[in-house]
């Protein structure tokens, strides 16, 4: 080893886990510790969210041993809102905690497991200076912001949807990666006006928008929904990449562009062992072929099929 090389600072890969309450993001932790375990990656999951309980994986460095949402509840009398953005500001204040934690786990690649309250995301300061400290001490972290796919059945809050993306991609300041979650139940509230392409790739909005105003209570809102998709075309950055946690082939999907966005260098043995998971997998490598393979498993789209029709002409 060259003296530059051994001079130069370890770096220590990994993936904040972010988005909204419910979106899924403990159990992508889980999902995903298993995967990267299986492919020879040496994973530990970093708890910080204060509020969880009952953890479905077995975490290396848990936050509520220096924090809990119920203990700054009872004390400061706050709700659980206020509380949670409490917790973050005292872990804040508290990274020298963290940092010695963290230290015990150096040859690691870690999942952090955050809390599911959007406006730490999007307002408040606490976390993104949690990120950024991380940054300082040489971790090199992709967000990975997980959304109920089930939002893209309804046009008005697939809007909102990309409002907060676009907000939380801004206000974090790290390689990010949007995930559309639970694609399993993609159309459990309804039917998908558009293939998901669509809204992986987030196209044209004028057609959502021409969508959205044939129903008779958006109609008025026609004009503030054209501004809020000007908003989002002009900076051109949200996109989404789908997601099953029970599909392999979806999870390498993810792990391809979070890898990609932190820089994570693929290792030799992993890199063979992907190669072994890849030979099992059917289809190109391309985003779009993943989507549409993704869109036939998941997504009715009401076609028939030249098989539909001999089932047809069989059944007379
Ligand atoms: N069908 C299905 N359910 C899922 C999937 N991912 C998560 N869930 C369910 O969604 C619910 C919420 O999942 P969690 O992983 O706890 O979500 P979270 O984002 O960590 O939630 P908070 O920490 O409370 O914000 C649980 O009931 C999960 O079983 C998925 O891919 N498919
Ligand atoms: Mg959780």
């Amino acid at each position: 080893m060259s003296e530059q090389t051994a001079a130069t600072p370890s770096l220590h890969f990994g993936q904040v886990v972010i988005g909204p309450p419910g979106s899924g993001k403990t159990t992508y932790c889980r999902a995903m510790q298993e995967f990267l375990t299986r492919l020879g990656r040496n994973v530990v999951v970093v708890n910080m969210d204060p509020a969880n309980e009952g953890l479905p994986y077995k975490c290396a460095v848990d936050i509520s041993e220096l924090v809990t949402l119920d203990d700054v509840m009872d004390a400061l009398k706050l709700g659980p809102n206020g509380g949670l953005l409490y917790c973050m500001e005292y872990v804040e204040a508290n990274m020298d905690w963290l940092e010695n934690k963290l230290r015990q786990h150096h040859d690691s690649y870690f999942l952090f497991d955050c809390p599911g309250q959007v406006e730490l995301y999007t307002h408040q300061n606490s976390v993104k200076n949690i990120f950024s400290l991380l940054g300082k001490l040489n971790f090199r972290l992709t967000s990975v912001h997980l959304v109920d796919s089930h939002y893209c059945a309804d046009p008005a809050k697939f809007i909102s949807v990309l409002c907060t993306s676009l907000s939380t991609m801004l206000h974090v300041e790290l390689p990010h990666v949007n995930i559309l979650s639970k694609m399993d139940l993609i159309e459990q509230y309804g039917k998908l006006a558009f293939n998901l392409d669509f809204y992986t790739e987030v196209m044209d909005l004028k057609y959502l928008l021409d969508h959205l105003a044939a129903d008779p209570f958006f109609k008025k809102f026609r004009h503030l929904n054209e501004k809020l998709a000007e908003v989002i075309e002009d900076y051109s950055l949200v996109s989404f990449v789908s997601l099953n946690v029970q599909d392999k082939d979806s999870m390498m999907q993810v792990l391809r562009a979070v890898d990609k966005a932190n820089g994570y260098c693929f290792g030799d043995l992993e890199e063979r062992n992907l190669q072994t998971m890849m030979s099992a997998a059917v289809g190109a490598d391309f985003q779009f072929d993943s989507t549409l393979g993704v869109q036939e498993r998941y997504v009715e789209t009401g076609e028939t099929t030249v098989e539909d029709e001999i089932m047809e002409l069989l059944n007379g």
